[in-house]
Formats: C-alpha cells, structure tokens, sequence
C-alpha cells in the first residue's frame, strides 16, 4: 500500500503546478500593438505610428523627442542596412521615416523606456529573456535604475544581442509596474544617420496563489493525508 503515496503528491505536485508559472504579457517587443494570452505578439504597430508601449525619456539637443515611432520599411534605413523587420518585433526610431540620407538623428544617447506588471507574481521567480539591436550602440540597459549585463551583437544593426533577468533577481524588481531602460547611442554623422532600437522580451514567473487556490491545495493535502491515515497506516 506505501507505494501508493507517490501518487498522492503526484496529483498534490500536479494541483500546484496548474496554478503556478505563467507568461508576464505585459512585456512588449518594440513595435508590437497587442500580445495573445500567452505573451507573444499578437498585432503589430503601423509603420509611421508611436510605439504604443516604448517612450523616447532622453534624447540629444535638437533630436526630435515625440516618438518614438515604428520605423518605415521600405526605404533607408530597413531596404537594406537594419536588421529586416518580422512577425515578432519591430524597429522603433526617433523619427518616423528617413526619406532621405540628409535626414538624420543627432549624435547622442537616446533613452527608450517601457514599463511592465508583475502585480500577482512572485518576484523570486521572474524569468526575463531579451534580445536587442541598436544603431548605433547600447551603452546601458537597466531595470529599474539597476544596470544589467548584456551581450551586444559584433554588428549591432544587423543581428540581435542578449540580455537577461535570471530567477533569484527579486533584488532588482517591484510589485506592480517595473521598468526598462534601453541607453542607446547614435553616433556621429551628417548623412544616412538614423537612430534606432529593437527589443523584444519574454519572460515568465510563478504567480502567487489566490485564496481559492491556496483554498485547493490545503484540501488536496488534507484529502491525501486522510486516505494515508484511513488505508495505509
Ligand atoms: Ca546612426
């Protein structure tokens, strides 16, 4: 009969399980309007319009500060040097579109911030992959004022770097709204100079158990308990 209990935490390990570990869809890739349930994009962003979920915090005298904005494909500088847009993200810019070489973004850091929730998480437990290219170059990201490690791209508007949060990061994270930091630097230049970003993130976490659940999970102990005493013992 004492085999049996393994059975009993199985179904116990099996209630806990379903409650825990769910995507954080609040995390947005840069040019993306809507994520599903499951926190992958869903609907993307118009080329021309403001990034619903990025805002452009710190930008260079003279750069132009009201987007940023879903970069126009088709035309310098996505018919050829950036990264190609797809499906999962897009690149985001100070301005809308570069028609032309003479239009460019000043030398500079450029500050693109977005905000997400991690109300009902467990903070101990907060996964956050991130992939990142960037014209010119990242001097910082950080999360919540922190700095964190990253892993630029040799090229860095034509492949992605990495980042990440690891579980065991509750040090650097709140309940509620947390947020990104991404320090970009356009370079020097007077012709065919855009600045750019692109982001995208995925992350994961236990959530913390609401009361019904909690209510379950005694019970199902409780339940296992009981038969132990009643059958086994
Ligand atoms: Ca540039």
């Amino acid at each position: 009969m004492r085999m049996k209990i393994p059975w009993m935490i199985l179904a116990a390990g099996a209630v806990i399980s379903s409650v825990y570990a769910n995507p954080i869809t609040t995390l947005f890739n840069t040019g993306v309007a809507s994520n599903d349930t499951n926190g992958a994009p869903a609907t993307l962003t118009a080329d021309g319009a403001a990034d619903a979920h990025y805002t452009l915090t710190v930008a260079p005298a003279g750069a132009v500060t009201t987007g940023p904005y879903v970069t126009t494909q088709g035309t310098f500088p996505l018919n050829g040097p950036w990264l190609a847009d797809s499906s999962a993200s897009k690149w985001i810019s100070p301005q809308a579109s570069y028609p032309s070489t003479s239009v460019v973004d000043p030398e500079g850091n450029y500050t693109y911030t977005t905000s997400f929730d991690l109300t009902g998480f467990d903070l101990a437990t907060v996964i956050i992959d991130g992939k990142i290219a960037v014209d010119n170059s990242i001097s910082s990201i950080r999360l919540n004022g922190n700095s964190i490690s990253f892993s630029p791209a040799s090229t860095s508007f034509t492949n992605f770097g990495t980042f990440a949060v690891s579980a065991g990061s509750q040090s650097l994270l709140t309940t509620g709204m947390n947020t990104f930091e991404f320090n970009v630097i356009n370079a020097a230049g007077t012709a065919g100079n855009p600045g750019g970003l692109r982001v995208e993130l995925s992350g994961v976490a236990n959530t913390i158990p609401e009361p019904a659940a909690m209510s379950m999970m005694v019970m199902v102990c409780a339940a296992a308990l009981w038969i132990r005493r009643r059958f086994i013992d």
